[in-house]
């Protein structure tokens, strides 16, 4: 078998240190498990690159890696201050002054549940301005979230569009924190209603922050955590109500994952990498409901469950029929693959219980259908992958959620 080095060597350099974070907490009878899930993976780097990309949220999960999220924004808006909030260690502190330029690097910090990281002033000129652009965007585009900060007395101009479509552009998500307040008191709600309209966004989606005092914090943390897989974990754990709609989450973003992965020009249907996404699901749902698992046993309890087995058949009657191209119907029957397995597996948690076969391949069937459907009302043309992931979304939007889920092949039926 190879070592854990050379196949961290062939990694995209963004997914080495959560790798290694990962290996680093596996027990021996784990490695060797991760070892082979790893080298089975087809040799097609671009696919890895890819898989690796799309299911490191999963991989967070399933491992409580933290996420990073990194304050970015034009210089003195009071982006350190604003970090400090978030710190909890007095000595990680970040200086904070009047003066433009007090931030020249990047600092990151524990925020308890995810890491904070605090930049330089993003739209600074000349050379020295220029390094910390750069610095500011690479922290940008390493973190998992980002918290973007203009100034309420500064307002939006150009300068501060330009740098909200580059960041945006990361394709990350964030929130618009509209700092200050305190100095635009009486006019704030039209002063936000102004910034809101020159970012294209509603008002909603711009929150008030007086760093200073730490008003607004409590929002923002409320929108981070709607994205962070650690916290959503431990809700799972503390909020046993909200168990199903946070492993359907899971199950949502593994089934986008897993039709992105069986539309790359690829012998259709490659199990290896739909293995790993969805055992990284089943890794994610356990951690919900509270069942610390190893990988193996995800990976087994995948297996187990047969679903690769019923793709094939499916993709074998349904490609005989002549209808959807080759990459839709691998596209579908992922999705839905995945979908069933995600269902399944918090049944499993819930439980104990198995599903019977009968039960998989009918719902399997039916979300086949329904994903076919709606991938159909795009048209021929291969979309992009981006357009896909959005596409089985909204399909799954339509879908009885969570544990609801049971219900649709009878449904289907009526
Ligand atoms: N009035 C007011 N001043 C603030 C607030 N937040 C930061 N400042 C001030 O703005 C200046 C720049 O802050 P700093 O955090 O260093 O900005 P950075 O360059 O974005 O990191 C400092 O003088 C802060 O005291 C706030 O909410 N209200
Ligand atoms: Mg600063």
């Amino acid at each position: 078998m190879v070592s854990i080095d050379e196949l961290l060597r062939k990694m995209p350099p963004e997914s080495r240190d959560i790798l290694r974070v990962i290996w680093d907490s596996l027990s021996p009878s784990d490695r060797k498990g991760f070892l082979s899930l790893l080298s089975n993976l087809p040799s097609d780097s671009n696919l890895v690159r890819l898989l690796l990309r799309l299911s490191g949220q999963q991989l967070r999960m399933a491992f409580g890696q933290k996420n990073q999220v990194a304050i970015v924004g034009p210089t003195n808006v009071g982006k350190s201050t604003l970090y400090n909030q978030f710190v909890h260690q007095k000595s990680d502190r970040a200086e904070t002054s009047p003066l433009p330029g007090t931030t020249r690097t990047n600092q990151q910090a524990d925020a308890g549940l995810f890491a904070i990281v605090d930049t330089p002033g993003a739209d600074a000129v000349g050379e020295v301005g220029a390094r910390e652009q750069a610095e500011a965007l690479r922290a940008a585009a390493q973190a998992d979230f980002l918290i973007i900060v203009f100034d309420a007395i500064q307002g939006i101009k150009q300068t501060e569009l330009d740098l909200f479509s580059q960041l945006r552009a990361l394709g990350k998500p964030y929130v618009v924190a509209l700092n200050k307040i305190d100095l635009v008191r009486k006019e704030s709600a039209a002063v936000i209603a102004r910034a809101a309209q020159n970012l294209g966004l509603t008002v909603e989606q711009v929150l008030p922050v007086i760093a200073k005092t730490g008003d607004g914090v409590p929002e923002i943390l409320a929108a981070v955590a709607a994205t962070e897989p650690e916290i959503v974990a431990a809700l799972g754990r503390g909020l046993p109500q909200f168990r199903w709609q946070l492993a359907w989450r899971s199950i949502v973003s593994a089934a986008s994952v897993s039709a992105v992965i069986a539309i790359t020009p690829l012998p259709i249907i490659d199990f290896a990498p739909l293995i790993i996404t969805q055992s990284a699901m089943v890794l994610s749902i356990a951690r919900i409901y509270n069942y610390r698992i190893t990988i193996r046993r995800a990976r087994e309890l995948v297996v187990t469950f047969g679903l690769g087995f019923l793709a094939r058949t499916l993709f074998a009657e349904l490609s005989k029929l002549g209808g959807p191209p080759g990459w839709l119907l691998g596209s579908a029957i992922a999705a839905s693959t995945t979908v069933v397995m995600g269902y399944a597996a918090a049944n499993w948690f819930e439980s104990g219980e198995k599903l019977s076969k009968d039960r998989i391949n009918a719902l399997t069937k039916a979300l086949t259908t329904h994903f076919l459907d709606s991938l159909m009302s795009m048209g021929k043309k291969r979309p992009s992958r981006q357009t896909l992931q959005e596409r089985i979304r909204a399909a799954m939007q339509e879908l009885p959620q969570g544990k609801e889920i049971e219900l649709f092949d009878d449904q289907a039926k009526n």
